[in-house]
């Protein structure tokens, strides 16, 4: 038994936009994304969404303004480690998102959302997390970019 990778994912709202980040190194590297990252030890996976946002985005959030948004579960083939993504979304921060070592921030229309510059599983379950349903996914990928497998569903509670 390999027990889960806890991971957080914020996206901060407004009416008609959405704060995504293009991450500069590391998981991810080259693609646009919520901002967030590894749950520590000693800290709940609320404080670690908080503290991740800061840290790449500059903004400060109250751990009471993250709305529970989704849990989405991503096997990669040939590794026995499922990654456990706890995604949340919020409307009410403070500051102003700044650029950092880990991720450069833009608003985005929710028209105009680069899917094809993101993780290929989010067209999927963005037209959820951009009607403020709660869902829960399971993705098994091959590599970055191909999935060979899916199941999600829009929930009453995560
Ligand atoms: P370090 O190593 O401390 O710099 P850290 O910021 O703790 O990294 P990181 O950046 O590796 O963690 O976290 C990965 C981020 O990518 C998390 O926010 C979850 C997110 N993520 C992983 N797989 C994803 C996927 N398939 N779709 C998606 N987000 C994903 O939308
Ligand atoms: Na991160
Ligand atoms: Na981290």
């Amino acid at each position: 038994m390999v027990a889960n990778k806890l991971l957080t994912l914020v996206f901060v709202r407004k009416q008609f936009e959405i704060l995504l980040g293009y991450k500069k190194r590391g998981f991810g590297m080259g693609k646009w994304n919520g901002f967030g990252g590894k749950v520590e030890k000693g800290e709940t996976i609320v404080e670690a969404a908080v503290r991740e946002l800061e840290e790449e985005s500059g903004l400060i959030v109250s751990p009471d303004s993250l709305s529970n948004a989704a849990l989405l579960k991503f096997e990669f083939v040939g590794n026995p480690q499922i990654l456990e993504v706890h995604v949340f979304t919020t409307t009410e921060v403070t500051g102003e998102p700044i650029e950092t070592s880990e991720m450069r921030p833009k608003w985005y229309n929710i028209d105009s959302i680069p899917f094809d510059k993101m993780w290929v599983d989010d067209k999927l379950w963005f037209p959820l997390l951009l009607s403020d349903k709660k869902f829960t996914g399971y993705f098994l990928f091959e590599g970055m970019d191909t999935i060979l497998k899916q199941d999600f569903k829009e929930v009453a509670e995560i």
